[in-house]
């Protein structure tokens, strides 16, 4: 049998989520492998540079950590098969990929770690088989569930927020079963980009520990259905009879669509100004020299920043993770034509995000040997 590209990822893993569902969704078979597996840290690692899963080994050995890393992989050498072909629904898939990796950490982590009856010994099962056997693995699962709890907070998850964190999740959630209910994925009978940035948060946390996941079952079911889908290989329409094959025609963002954006807006939007402004004067401050490491692990960042919403002040980690993805949606503009353009300035601003997709960091982010580095 013909060598297979293995995964380290586990299932209770956010950005893990990601990558599958693209690997599944692309039939390109693979291993799936935790970071427990001996030859994670003894032959992975000092080439992945950082522990932070998904890490991709191809058949020939090269290692490719983190998930739009690994998605670009195949991306630029299949012809971009996840790339809708019109310059709006680029963008707006380029998006959905920032908002599900970066911009929705707070309810993924609040419904997470905040109703600890019914999930905990669920997501316990998970950090626990993530760990080697050595003789201190409880003590090891016990130090990485504790870092990963405090991420809850520095993303912004206290006491006085989770009012407005939930309030918000629920909106988006009901907005996005109307836009599920109508379509399979994003835009339209396909999924794009923006389907797998998405799906991290919605499936490995939201979709799948015990609390959201009833929740969501129970609220959402078209949202549900779409988690399943995105895990399987075929495209699992039963319930559209009308269902085509394409991206929608016209290069069209659907409004239901564009209802789930705005709500999504009202937190993506201060989130994303106030932490440009905060990496901004840090590297005023700072002035990293070009090559150094821009993103670290997850929870690691230059500080934090407070911005407001719906009246409720949040104070949250600004990482600069978020820009090298809404670099994407930028450059994707910047080549766009000027009717194109304006037709993207258009729908951005119906859903309230034109600020948002404009915002940048006084320098960009490159890739270099599987670090975001300053350029
Ligand atoms: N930018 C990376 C982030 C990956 C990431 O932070 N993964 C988490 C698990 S969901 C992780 O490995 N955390 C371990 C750590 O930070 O030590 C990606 O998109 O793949």
């Amino acid at each position: 049998m013909d060598k297979q590209h293995i995964l380290y990822a586990m299932p209770h893993s956010l950005y893990s989520g990601r990558a599958r569902s693209y690997l599944i969704k692309n039939h390109i078979p693979f291993e799936e492998r935790s970071t427990g597996h001996e030859t994670f840290k003894a032959e992975v690692l000092p080439r992945g540079k950082l522990p932070t899963i998904p890490t991709l080994v191809t058949p020939e050995g090269d290692v490719i950590r983190d998930g739009a890393a690994i998605i670009e992989h195949f991306e630029a050498a299949g012809g971009r098969p996840c790339q809708p072909p019109g310059a709006r629904q680029q963008v707006i898939s380029a998006l959905f990929d920032v908002i599900g990796t970066d911009g929705l950490l707070r309810p993924a982590m609040h419904y997470r770690w905040n109703f600890p009856e019914d999930n905990l010994a669920f997501v316990r099962y998970h950090f626990f088989h993530s760990q080697r056997d050595v003789p201190e693995r409880e003590a090891k699962t016990d130090a990485m569930m504790n870092r990963m709890r405090h991420a809850a907070m520095i993303f912004g998850v206290t006491a006085q927020s989770q009012t407005v964190v939930e309030a918000l999740y629920l909106d988006y959630l009901d907005a996005l079963n109307v836009h599920f209910e109508r379509y399979p994925y994003l835009l339209g009978w396909r999924p794009c980009i923006g389907d797998f940035g998405l799906l991290g948060p919605m499936y490995a946390h939201l979709g799948r520990d015990p609390y959201p996941a009833r929740l969501m079952q129970q609220r959402a079911p078209a949202v549900y259905r779409w988690v399943e889908r995105m895990n399987r290989e075929d495209s699992d329409v039963p319930e559209y009879f009308d269902a085509g094959s394409d991206f929608l025609a016209d290069d069209e963002v659907p409004e239901t669509l564009v209802g789930v954006l705005k709500i999504l807006a009202e937190d993506f939007v201060p989130e994303t100004l106030a932490a440009a402004a905060l990496i901004n004067d840090w590297l005023d401050e700072h002035q990293p020299e070009a090559g150094a490491v821009a993103v670290g692990r997850l929870a690691e960042a230059l500080g934090t920043a407070d911005f407001t919403v719906r009246g409720e002040t949040i104070t949250a980690l600004a990482q600069p993770h978020r820009f090298y993805l809404l670099q994407r949606v930028q450059d994707i503009y910047a080549s766009a034509s000027c009717e194109e353009r304006t037709q993207i300035d258009s729908v951005l601003s119906e859903c309230d995000l034109a600020e948002a997709a404009r915002a940048s960091l006084s320098r960009r982010i490159q890739r270099a040997d599987n670090l975001e580095v300053w350029d």
